[in-house]
């Protein structure tokens, strides 16, 4: 398919490049990066043999979210944000941005969203899951009631949210130790962020915020596999559910949330996935420089969906849902 659009799609600078080092074999290293720090030539030809004409870029993992002094993550996320959009003011028809925020406080991330949106023109935000704070026994999930007013803006804003993982801290990878190979994409990333997926879910932010659009990346992180039976357990006991929310998980996730088959190049996960979320909710990706452009277009192109499908998946839902201007 030509016109393919991806959403999950990375870029490093200098700061922010050792970040992505030790997830993958040594040997790769340097290939690695250099195609995070790839001056966009790399980029551009991997989109032309693949047929994508658009990818829409966001710093490496977890670079600001990983700053425990405020003032620094904020300073470091307006770097890369300003680096970001000369990337896209060279190729104006080929990317666009999502900006890195300071979430360690939600009213800089706030103001920071807002420069992003109005004077850059990025179409949306990216996190790397939750934020580390200067209390070092704080975990700052995006729940947690001190984000709703950054929560109103996004709404305000009306751009979508892409929660993109990150390792659990040491001290919380306990139930890992000794299985290194079982952090970072292989199993933790998923994990970690699908539970701060349903934390958003379960937290009624979505009541207060109906035309909040978060995008999850991996095929969704494994719940369109598992969320029926997060509302679903013990179905015999006929009390009212617990969390603060006023309606079940299935319907925030079948209205609030979108995937990306990033990094995750499964048919069977992707039927399943057509089947919960649907064709509307499902959009291309590949996650480079982690992963191969070609594997995820190779695997796209030919998989056995509907052209109607293929058209949404891997282009139009994009263009809907950010508003793109092709
Ligand atoms: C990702 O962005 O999804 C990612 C990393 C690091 C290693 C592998 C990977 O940030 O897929
Ligand atoms: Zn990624």
């Amino acid at each position: 398919m030509q016109g393919k659009i991806g959403l999950e799609e990375h870029f490093a600078i200098e700061e922010t490049l050792n970040d992505s080092k030790g997830f993958l074999d040594p040997s790769i290293w340097e290939e690695l990066a250099g195609r995070l720090m790839d001056p966009e030539d790399r980029r551009l030809r991997e989109m032309d043999e693949n047929g994508m004409e658009m990818m829409v870029l966001s710093l490496n993992a977890p670079a600001v979210q990983a700053i425990t002094d405020t003032q620094k993550a904020a300073d470091l996320a307006r770097r890369a944000n300003d680096n970001l959009a000369e990337k896209v003011a060279r190729h104006p028809d080929r990317f666009r941005a999502l900006a890195a925020l300071p979430l360690q406080d939600p009213e800089l991330a706030a103001a920071e969203l807002n420069r992003c949106i109005k004077e850059l023109g990025f179409v949306g935000a990216l996190a790397n899951g939750f934020s580390e704070g200067a209390d070092p026994d704080a975990l700052l999930y995006y729940d947690l009631p001190q984000y709703r007013a950054f929560w109103a803006e996004c709404a305000k804003l009306d751009v979508p949210f892409y929660l993109h993982p990150r390792n659990p801290l040491a001290r919380d990878s306990r139930i890992y130790e000794g299985h290194p190979w079982l952090l970072g994409p292989g199993w933790a990333f998923g994990q970690e962020t699908a539970v701060h997926a349903l934390r958003l879910m379960g937290s009624g932010l979505f009541d207060d915020h109906p035309n909040l659009r978060i995008i999850l990346g991996h095929m969704g992180e494994a719940l369109p596999f598992n969320i029926w039976r997060v509302d679903n357990k013990n179905g015999w006991v006929k009390a009212p559910h617990p969390q603060p929310a006023k309606r079940t998980f299935t319907e925030y996730f079948e209205e609030n949330f979108y995937i990306t088959v990033s990094g995750n190049y499964c048919t069977q996960a992707l039927l399943c996935s057509l089947q919960v979320i649907g064709a509307d909710h499902i959009m291309f990706s590949t996650d480079w420089p982690f992963e191969n452009v070609d594997h995820s277009a190779n695997w796209f192109d030919a998989v056995e969906i509907s052209e109607n499908d293929r058209h949404k998946i891997g282009r139009q839902n994009a263009i809907d849902l950010f508003k793109l201007d092709l």
